[in-house]
């Protein structure tokens, strides 16, 4: 019997996935709790829980035969040894510049301090533009990092701009479009084929366009 490891990215992506995969009629079986390792109501289909970022990481290897994560995490991990057949248009925001409301022109002496967790999108933006920047690496909160001092500027995910606004802040620039991405392991394409084309074509036919 062919198995097949679906890697899922917990938190925001994961509340949009469920109702996706139950479309197709993949439904964890029993509740996740805690649970890392997640039966199915397929037999030879389970789920990994684990943090978006990890996903590329367990496709990569094999660890998982697919997987469920944000483009976002995709770009700054590298994505050539995975393929990416299909955008899930779900969990979908925008990678944007931000900085305070009322933060006078920078001067283009200095270099400007980005605060982001993206460095490699941030970095290839702006080397694309010809601007070196110096960056400073946050976890999480990158809000907070103007009204400290601590950057110019920040490079983060926007999608209502409720938190922007918020800690006023304002966006200053879109860098691109994000939305959830299936991932497949490239050896898994060729030696699960039949099973990974199958729940590929079925969960395209659920995806909303546009
Ligand atoms: O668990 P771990 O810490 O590793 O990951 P995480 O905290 O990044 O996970 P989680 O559950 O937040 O999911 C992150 C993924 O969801 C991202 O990689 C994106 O692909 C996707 N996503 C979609 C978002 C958002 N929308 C989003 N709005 N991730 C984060 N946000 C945050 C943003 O960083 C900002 O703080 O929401 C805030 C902005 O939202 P608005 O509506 O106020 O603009
Ligand atoms: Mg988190």
């Amino acid at each position: 019997m062919t198995t097949l490891t679906i890697a899922l990215s917990k938190g925001r992506i994961l509340e949009d996935s469920l109702p996706l995969l139950a479309k197709i009629g993949l439904k964890p079986a029993g509740d996740i709790g805690r649970l890392l390792r997640v039966p199915t109501n397929h037999p030879n289909i389970s789920l990994l829980i684990i943090r978006p970022a990890d996903v590329p990481t367990f496709v990569e290897y094999g660890a998982a035969d697919m997987g469920i994560t944000g483009k976002d995490v995709l770009m700054e991990h590298g994505g050539e040894a995975l393929y990416e057949p299909l955008d899930l248009g779900i969990a979908r925001c925008r990678l944007s510049i931000a900085q305070k409301k009322d933060a006078p022109p920078h001067d283009g002496i200095r270099r400007l301090r980005v605060a982001t967790k993206y460095l490699e999108l941030t970095r290839r933006h702006y080397a694309a533009k010809g601007q070196q920047v110096e960056m400073i690496k946050l976890y999480g909160s990158m809000e907070l990092a103007p009204l400290v001092g601590l950057a110019d500027v920040i490079v983060d995910l926007v999608d209502t701009g409720n938190t922007l606004k918020a800690n006023g802040l304002i966006e200053t620039e879109i860098i691109t479009q994000i939305s959830a991405r299936m991932v497949v392991n490239k050896a898994s394409m060729k030696t699960k084929h039949a099973m990974v084309q199958d729940w590929l074509d079925r969960l395209s036919g659920v995806v909303e366009r546009g």
